[in-house]
């Protein structure tokens, strides 16, 4: 099935308090969250391309969508619901999910203990930081990167688990494209399984991942990531990735993962140049319409240096914090960054001037 209607909430604003119980017509809490929309983007799909229009929120109430009424309640109900906790972290504000790499070239090249001591003490001080969910990955999965061999990644991250899970009561989650890593990781303790091929890339992937009961994050690439940039092709950006991260969602649920345990990252940088990526960057609060947590992960990354012209990642920071408030500033829940203390104060900071409260989003 081709979706043709697609929905966009724009115009966010903090919602006041007596609107989360539902003031349709002033504007509705998106996801049961902190940001309220009063308008809305409608996207026509045609084949070949798209309309788009901007409606005020009374006259899509109104407003008779003829064939596409069932799609507008549909997609309108996703963004008006409130998201359930994943593994019992609330998101009804944003989160920091910190970056930890467990891979040869990001810690000390003193051997495979120094390494693995090396990635729980990065963890523990991304905790110390504000993270709310310590990402722990073994396989790099950056444009260009060759496949690292199973034992080789479990070596890498089984023991950081082990190591970290007895020390934080944070959310570990496992980045990984391999089944085998998923079970392994999930023995060893972790809470979520987040894979930049939304279960894809190995066979059994789906099936395994169901078998552990963890929540899933779903991300979009297009291709493996040694040619993905290559020569990326799209219709629509925004929307292709739509129609897959829906796909991906309905086929975890035909193998018994519930949608409330679905995270959906529409995968920046993978499978796109950059125009694509600020088309994606621009119109994240479509993803709501998935009705899952929607998260970004676009923190140092190579879009971030080409728009800005900085070489060195490490140098990305001030533009990663304004790709993260840029999304914050669109609903989204979970935001995926190497750098945790500057996004927090960036994010407090964000909200207290949006919400004219200097109360701390933390704890
Ligand atoms: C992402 C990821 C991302 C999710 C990586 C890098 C490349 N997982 N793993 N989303 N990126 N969910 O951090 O530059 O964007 S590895």
């Amino acid at each position: 099935m081709q979706r043709t209607l697609y929905i966009r909430p724009i115009g966010l604003y903090p919602a006041p308090a007596e609107d989360q119980e539902g003031a349709i017509w002033g504007g509705l809490p998106i996801a049961g969250g902190s940001l309220a929309f009063s308008a809305l983007e409608v996207i026509e799909r045609y084949p070949g391309g798209a309309n788009r229009r901007i409606v005020g929120l009374g006259e899509f109430m109104e407003r008779d969508w003829g064939r596409h009424t069932l799609a507008a309640a549909d997609l309108f109900e996703a963004f008006r619901a409130g998201r359930p906790r994943l593994a019992g972290l609330a998101l009804d504000r944003p989160r920091i999910m910190g970056i930890v790499n467990v891979t040869p070239d990001s810690f000390s090249d003193g051997g495979r203990h120094d390494s693995t001591e090396a990635a729980i003490a990065h963890a523990l001080r991304l905790e110390a930081e504000g993270a709310d969910i310590l990402d722990i990955g073994g396989e790099s999965t950056r444009p260009g990167s060759d496949a690292v061999a199973l034992d080789e990644e479990l070596a890498r991250v089984i023991p950081v688990i082990e190591g970290l899970r007895p020390r934080t009561e944070k959310l570990i989650s496992i980045d990984t494209r391999k089944a085998e890593v998923m079970r392994r990781a999930a023995a060893a303790g972790a809470d979520i399984l987040n894979d930049v091929s939304a279960l894809t890339h190995d066979p059994d992937a789906l099936e395994v991942a169901a078998e552990t009961g963890l929540p899933v994050m779903l991300m979009h690439a297009q291709g493996d990531p040694k040619t993905m940039n290559d020569n990326p092709v799209y219709d629509d950006v925004a929307l292709d990735v739509f129609d897959f991260l829906e796909r991906r969602i309905r086929a975890c649920e035909a193998a018994g993962i519930p949608k409330a345990k679905i995270v959906a990252d529409p995968g920046i940088g993978f499978g796109k140049h950059l125009h694509h990526n600020v088309a994606v960057l621009s119109q994240m609060s479509l993803y709501h319409g998935l009705g899952v947590p929607v998260l970004l992960g676009a923190s140092r990354k190579k879009l971030i240096g080409q728009i800005a012209n900085v070489d060195d990642p490490k140098d990305r920071v001030p533009g990663s914090i304004a790709a993260a408030l840029s999304s914050i500033a669109q609903g989204v829940q979970i935001i995926r960054v190497h750098d945790v203390a500057a996004t927090r104060q960036a994010i407090e900071v964000w909200q207290a001037a949006v919400r004219g409260s200097e109360a701390p989003i933390s704890k």
